[in-house]
Parts: structure tokens; C-alpha cells; sequence
């Protein structure tokens, strides 16, 4: 076997193996089927992570007799999503499940919602004061920056500087990532550096741009976290450009399609999948739990399912990517 073959194959048994269990999220005992209106509001329209998170929405609000609206803004922009919010609000709806574009900017229009009686559930990402919110769910971002970090350590063991692929300062998920990320690093004692950490502004073309950019700065560098999926797109797309496939290793959060795809290629090295689909689940269970007077969870984390190409084809792998559509 060949060197690269060999760390490639150690590397992907401890990635395997860093399979981290999802809690357990038991049906609910059917709440009543009063048809209460829930309100979905997505983080941004057109990612993978939430048409998935939609598909558990949908799913769940069907079995449990309630009707949902979609909604999302066309950018991760609060400027966007908080009039969203508004329309939303004056639509009177029982329930809103929303994922916050900031931290900042969405909590008091969240609080304002919350004082109309309407019951609020945080799915993803959250606010800096969620104390009005039914529940809050989402995975351990930060946990999942740190095994960002131990992915690229399997992969590159040899220690080097890293690069961070963030999304933009104030969004809760890729802050905590992004966190966890440097905090790892710096963990490292010396042995793997930060070179700097990087915004996308969700935009994959951006992040192909600061990744060449890096590149061609830090001609050793030996692996770049991306912490979204279209962060991930453009790295991918940058490194690519630099010639560099397979030689800087490159681990990113989700599992879209085109993610999945530079899997395959050999252009990134492992996938931190979430589980939107579940997140979607729980969250209805959790507005209807509130709506029916039954006991809400304050805070549920869901887990990660970490793919390679090792287990990307198998059924583990595989239900844990995320769909284009329901
Ligand atoms: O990574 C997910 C989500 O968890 C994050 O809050 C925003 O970006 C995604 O939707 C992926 O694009």
C-alpha cells in the first residue's frame, strides 16, 4: 500500500469511528390533529441543509395533523430575513420554527413575535437571549469544529499551518465552529497554526477567491476548514484551482450534493454531516408539544455523521447526506 494510501486508510478508520450518536429523538405521542398552523423559517432558500430540515418538517407536521408555510430569504442577511419574520408574524401563525440569520439583529424582532402568543422554536441557529424560545436545536457546533481540527490532524499528521473558511461574524452555528476550529489549533501547542480565519459571506465564489488567495500566501499549507456548505463549495473549487487536490486536506461541516461530489473527487477528505431532517422532526414535535400543553425540552443537540470516501457509498453514509428535494 502506498504511503499516501496508508494515512489515508488510518485516517478514515478514526473518522469512522468519530461517528458521534445523535440523541435519541423517540416519537412523540401524537398531539392533537387541531390542523395548528406552523410557520417555517429557513436560514437561507436553496441549501441543502434546510430543504432537508424541511423535508422533517413536513413530514412530522403531517403525521401530527398541522399545516406548514415555507418561507426564507434569498442571502444569510437579517436585513433580509427579519421583514420575513414580520410578514410572517401578521399571518398569524401558531408556531414559527426559524433559523435566526444573526445572533444580534433577530432577537428582538424573535422577542416581539414571542409576546404575540406565538411559539417560538430555534432550529439550527439561535440568538443571544433565547430564554423566549419554546426549544432550541441544533448540533454541538463548537464539538464538531474541534473534530474538524482532529480530522485534519488524522490527515495531515505531519502538523503545518491551517486555514479557516467561516461564513460571516454573528451567525451562532459558525461562530461556535469557527471556535472550536481555533481552539484546537491552538491546542496544537505549535505544531499546527492558524493562518488566519476567513469569511465567505456564504458566497462559494468568495470563498474560491480567499482560498487561492491563501494558497498562493502559505505554499505549505496543509489543511482548510470550511464551516458551511457553500464555504465548503468554493474551497473546494478554489483548492482545485490551486492544483492542490488531495495534497492540502480539506474537511468541511455538511453534506450537499456538490460536496458529496468533491468527496468522490478527491478534492476534500471528509464531510461533517448534521441532521437537518431530524432538527425539522424535533422541532415540530416541539411546537405541537407546546401548543398541546405537553412538556417541551429547552435544548436538544442532535449528532453528526462524519463521511469519506470510505463510507460514503454505504447506507450510513448515504442517509446522512443531504437531499436536493423531498
Ligand atoms: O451549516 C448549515 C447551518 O447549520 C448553518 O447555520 C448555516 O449554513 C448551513 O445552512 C449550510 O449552508
Amino acid at each position: 500500500m502506498k504511503q499516501s494510501n496508508i494515512v489515508k486508510k488510518s485516517a478514515i478508520t478514526a473518522l469512522s469511528l468519530g461517528v458521534v450518536a445523535g440523541l435519541s429523538l423517540g416519537m412523540a405521542p401524537g398531539a392533537n390533529a387541531a390542523g395548528e398552523k406552523i410557520a417555517f423559517i429557513q436560514g437561507v432558500m436553496g441549501d441543502g441543509f434546510y430543504i432537508t430540515m424541511g423535508c422533517g418538517v413536513n413530514a412530522q407536521a403531517k403525521k401530527m395533523g398541522a399545516t406548514v408555510t415555507t418561507n426564507g430569504p434569498a442571502k444569510f442577511d437579517a436585513t433580509l430575513q427579519k421583514p420575513i419574520l414580520e410578514a410572517v408574524v401578521a399571518t398569524n401563525p401558531d408556531a414559527i420554527l426559524i433559523a435566526p440569520n444573526d445572533k444580534v439583529a433577530m432577537q428582538k424582532p424573535l422577542e416581539a413575535a414571542a409576546k404575540k402568543g406565538i411559539k417560538i422554536v430555534l432550529v439550527d441557529t439561535t440568538v443571544n437571549k433565547p430564554s423566549f424560545a419554546v426549544s432550541e436545536i441544533s448540533s454541538n457546533n463548537y464539538k464538531g469544529g474541534q473534530q474538524a481540527f482532529e480530522a485534519i490532524a488524522l490527515l495531515a499528521p505531519q502538523g503545518g499551518p491551517v486555514l479557516a473558511m467561516g461564513v460571516k461574524p454573528g451567525i451562532s452555528t459558525t461562530d461556535a465552529r469557527d471556535q472550536g476550529f481555533a481552539d484546537a489549533v491552538k491546542a496544537s501547542n505549535g505544531k499546527y497554526t492558524l493562518v488566519s480565519q476567513e469569511y465567505s459571506l456564504n458566497e462559494p465564489a468568495v470563498a474560491a477567491q480567499l482560498t487561492t488567495a491563501a494558497i498562493a500566501k502559505t505554499p505549505g499549507l496543509v489543511g482548510v476548514f470550511a464551516s458551511n456548505l457553500f464555504s465548503a463549495e468554493g474551497v473546494a473549487t478554489g483548492v482545485k484551482q490551486a492544483g492542490k487536490e488531495g495534497v492540502i486536506k480539506v474537511v468541511s461541516f455538511d453534506a450537499g450534493p456538490d460536496q458529496v461530489k468533491a468527496l468522490k473527487a478527491g478534492t476534500v477528505q471528509a464531510l461533517i454531516a448534521q441532521q437537518p431532517y431530524q432538527i425539522g422532526v424535533a422541532g415540530v414535535q416541539q411546537a405541537m408539544y407546546a401548543l398541546t400543553g405537553k412538556k417541551t425540552t429547552k435544548k436538544i443537540t442532535t449528532g453528526f455523521t462524519i463521511i469519506t470516501q470510505a463510507n460514503v457509498d454505504t447506507p450510513l453514509g448515504k442517509a446522512a447526506q443531504y437531499r436536493a428535494k423531498c
